[in-house]
């Protein structure tokens, strides 16, 4: 019997699992050379994130040991399709766990992710801050427009927020929890769309995330958006990297700017609250922060029995598009 000790939370709905005991050694490489790691053990994926024992709803994380020695932890994020480069919410979570076992206190700390380090302000319950990576709209992110069966032609923006997305509010769709499945099928088949079409992001790495953007219906929040999510699931929460990717394009059409506050509402009504402040490396490139927060949901045991037909979890069973 193989046993996976891991803990759960949410944050804003948004379920993170992180892996404490029983994950494959990532070694002592760098970020990206842990991330390859951790892509070659599918089967360890699959068994924690998949089916029965999870769902493609969820994301998880594998800690190591920092890369930089003032860093708290390394993480490296995955889903059912892959590993993440940075996640928002999960770096929430990650900080809320990481205060329940007692490996940080209140205060400011840094986290090594395949995308850079990023900082966290955890309050010591709740309530985190990061300080994600740079985020920013490349030259030719800016109105790429695409033809999606089906659906016909609308355009958005390529940006990065630590993980590629194509962010649009021409999409004709109300962005209702009551909708999530209409919903998820537009923003798939954007998606495959998208991929047709040869749209990629810098490096020619995959725009895995759609981010459909609308009015707001909460009071207190400036937009609502609907994220779809590499697995095939959508956001529950507002997406920290969306959100992060979401401000860089505003901020490059003059809309949004340094030190102003920018609150995105989820399909489920959470709220992640934005600020940023310019990259000093230069161009339109920002420094984002978001504030959210996460709750502990299980401390538990995942028992991968050898005798279980199923022992590594069921095949992924999305996606068209
Ligand atoms: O919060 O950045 C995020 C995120 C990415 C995928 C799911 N959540």
């Amino acid at each position: 019997m193989q046993r996976i000790r891991v803990i759960d939370s949410h944050t804003a709905g948004e379920p993170t699992r992180v892996v404490v005991n029983g994950a494959p050694d990532l070694g002592g490489g760098d970020m990206g050379e842990r991330r390859a790691r951790l892509l070659e053990s599918s089967a360890f994926r699959q068994a924690v994130i998949g089916e029965p024992r999870g769902s493609d709803v969820l994301v998880g994380a594998v800690l190591s040991d920092g890369v930089d020695a003032a860093s708290a932890a390394s993480v490296v994020y995955f889903d059912a399709a892959g590993c993440l480069y940075m996640c928002g919410h999960g770096t929430i979570g990650v900080a809320v766990t990481l205060g329940y076992l007692g490996r940080i206190g209140a205060g400011r700390h840094q986290l090594d992710t395949p995308a850079g380090p990023v900082a966290v302000e955890y309050d010591g319950a709740h309530t985190v801050t990061i300080h994600n990576v740079s985020s920013y709209r490349p030259a030719a992110g800016k109105g790429v427009s695409v033809r999606v069966p089906g659906y016909g032609r609308l355009s958005g923006d390529v940006a990065w927020g630590g993980n590629w997305f194509f962010i649009t509010a021409e999409h004709g769709q109300e962005l209702e929890l009551a909708n999530a499945p209409a919903l998820t099928n537009f923003a798939l088949a954007v998606r495959g769309a998208l991929q047709r079409a040869g749209v990629r992001g810098d490096g020619g790495e995959a725009v895995d995330h759609v981010e459909l953007v609308g009015p707001a219906r909460r009071a207190d929040a400036d937009a609502r958006s609907f994220v779809l999510c590499p697995s095939g699931a959508y956001d529950r929460s507002p997406c920290g990297t969306g959100t992060s990717a979401k401000m860089a394009c505003l901020h490059a059409d003059g809309h949004l700017q340094p030190g102003e506050t920018w609150r995105q509402e989820s399909v489920v009504g959470g709220l992640f609250e934005g600020s940023f402040q310019p990259d000093p490396q230069g161009g339109e490139a920002i420094l984002p922060r978001i504030t959210g927060e996460a709750y502990l949901t299980a401390d538990a045991t995942l028992l991968l029995d050898d005798a279980d037909p199923f022992h590594d979890g069921l095949p992924r069973q999305v996606t068209a598009g």
